[in-house]
């Protein structure tokens, strides 16, 4: 099996937001501010647009010295206020769940994902599927965000931080290695200053170096468990999971059509083996639905998407496809538009493990 994996990280995110939520800072240097209160300028810089970057403003530099470099600039700056960043975190996060099998939150703006059975293990699809992430936070929330997408969540980490604001990055599989063979060492997640120079000291400056490097070489410098991590991330050989971080599951399948089609019938035909495979494995996980969606990526590879709940949770083949029909009906009579791809997810999930099917004779 080929993985999918994908990382994604809202650009200058505190900083974005407070441009989201007053368009006239966007044409102006904006330095997101933690104040310590000793005095009215002391603290340090959360973060900045990418305009105040370009005069040197950077994460943890004191606020004074931000002040001193965008002097005359007609800079803005603001106060942190977590609770304000929050909601969008929340929201964005919501919207990623939807595209993909898992979603695991490293921090307020970036989570990893896997999309390897979304995709069919296909790298085509996966860009369609992040150019959809990327069009849905934008058009929601007004935001950019990076990602990037490879065979291991190292190789996509790097990936989503290689090209940014507003990046996409994609290493098929096979060009993993020559990929992460030029870059620095300390690019790889787990390897801080101090592992670096270690690194450094036995001649080793590259991801390629480390990869091709003697396994009992660094084992002495780091240890048996670190060297042999880094090792195989350096080869582009970690299989660490993407960890689902929501306790409750949700379960989704999105296929892509053979012809793009206004027909919900037509989708509907070609997403109905995938809706039975759903069915079956909500039965052998011991679920039933209370909430069934279905996804359409239009042409323009905009989202939409219809759902229904249900006051019985249901889990039947039958019904679920019964009820699929019906959403994927009303949502083509919404967007009068045509679908490139469809999905069906259900979620709510009630666990009925040793009862009996609450639909069991439909
Ligand atoms: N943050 C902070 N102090 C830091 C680093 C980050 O308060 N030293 C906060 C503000 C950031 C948010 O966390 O907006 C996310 O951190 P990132 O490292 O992802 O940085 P940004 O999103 O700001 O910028 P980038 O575009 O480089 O991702
Ligand atoms: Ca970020
Ligand atoms: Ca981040």
């Amino acid at each position: 099996m080929v993985r999918v994996v994908g990382h994604i990280d809202v650009d200058y995110f505190f900083a974005q937001v407070e441009e989201v939520l007053n368009p006239a800072l966007k044409t102006k240097p904006v330095v997101v501010c933690v104040y310590s209160g000793r005095s009215q300028s002391s603290g340090v810089v959360s973060t900045a647009n990418y305009l105040a970057r370009s005069f040197g403003v950077s994460s943890g530099m004191s606020i004074s010295a931000a002040q001193k470099r965008l002097s005359g600039k007609d800079a803005e700056f603001i106060p942190m206020k977590q609770e304000k960043y929050k909601p969008f975190s929340e929201r964005v996060m919501q919207i990623v769940r939807e595209h993909v099998d898992a979603l695991e939150q490293t921090g307020i703006d970036e989570a990893f994902f896997d999309i390897t059975r979304f995709c069919n293990e296909d790298y085509g699809s996966a860009r369609i599927t992040a150019v959809g992430i990327k069009n849905r936070i934008r058009q929601a929330e007004g935001l950019t965000v990076s990602i990037g997408i490879g065979k291991t969540k190292s190789v996509a980490k790097i990936a989503s931080a290689f090209t940014k604001p507003d990046g996409l990055t994609i290493i098929e599989p096979s060009k993993t290695v020559d990929f992460l063979g030029p870059l620095p060492v300390a690019k790889l997640y787990g390897v801080g200053p101090k592992t670096a120079s270690l690194l450094e000291s036995i001649g080793i400056r590259t991801i390629g170096e480390l990869a091709t490097s003697n396994i009992d070489d660094i084992t002495h410098l780091l240890g048996r468990k670190l060297a042999s991590r880094l090792h195989d991330a350096a080869n582009g050989a970690d299989d660490e999971l993407v960890v689902e971080s929501q306790k409750v599951a949700q379960f989704s399948r999105i296929i892509t059509l053979k012809k793009d089609t206004s027909s919900a019938e037509e989708a509907y035909l070609e997403l109905l083996p995938a809706v039975k495979e759903l069915a079956a494995r909500m039965d052998s996980e011991g679920y039933a639905c209370r909430t069934l969606t279905v996804i359409g990526v239009l042409s323009n590879l905009s989202v939409r998407t219809k759902s229904r709940s249900f006051e019985t949770p249901i889990n039947t083949p039958l019904v679920l496809s019964e009820q699929t029909l019906v959403l994927l009906s009303a949502l083509s009579e919404s967007v009068q538009a045509e679908f490139r791809r469809v999905g069906v997810r259900v979620s709510d999930l009630v666990d009925i493990k040793g009862q009996a099917s609450l639909n069991q004779y439909l």
